[in-house]
């Protein structure tokens, strides 16, 4: 069994969360917010058996479309020390999705 992490734009949540439901996949959803732009995002947890999981990426590939967004406040741009701070507002590419995949040692419903 995998557990997918998927932080996906608030835009594509709901109609996500439809079509895997529909499918029969277990969603959580979680308000969080992205540490770059600072505002909100959505990431959802979904554990899948191993023989439904291409599927279920599949599904999260095609409902997450990649969008341009301003960052209007100041942002420092590139990480760590060597990072650079920008004061002005830049474009930035958003998406579709950030996936993380975990392998799942254990899955209890008590
Ligand atoms: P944010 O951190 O708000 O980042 C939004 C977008 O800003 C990113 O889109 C990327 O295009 C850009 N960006 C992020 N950090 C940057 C930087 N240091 N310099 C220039 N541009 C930067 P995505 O890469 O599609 O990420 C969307 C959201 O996914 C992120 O929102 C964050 O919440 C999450 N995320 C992305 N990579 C992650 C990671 N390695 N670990 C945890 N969360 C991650």
């Amino acid at each position: 069994m995998k557990l997918i992490i998927a932080i996906v734009q608030d835009e594509d949540a709901s109609r996500l969360i439809s079509n895997l439901m529909n499918e029969g996949y277990g969603v959580t959803k979680l308000a969080t917010t992205g540490g770059f732009l600072k505002s909100g995002n959505t990431t959802l947890l979904v554990g899948v058996d191993d023989n439904r999981f291409d599927a279920c990426m599949a599904i999260i590939e095609k409902i997450c479309k990649s969008r341009k967004q301003i960052a209007t406040s100041p942002v420092t741009m590139g990480g760590g020390t060597a990072g650079m701070y920008s004061p002005y507002p830049i474009e930035v590419t958003v998406g579709g999705a950030t996936v993380f995949v975990v392998t799942v040692d254990q899955f209890v419903k008590f």
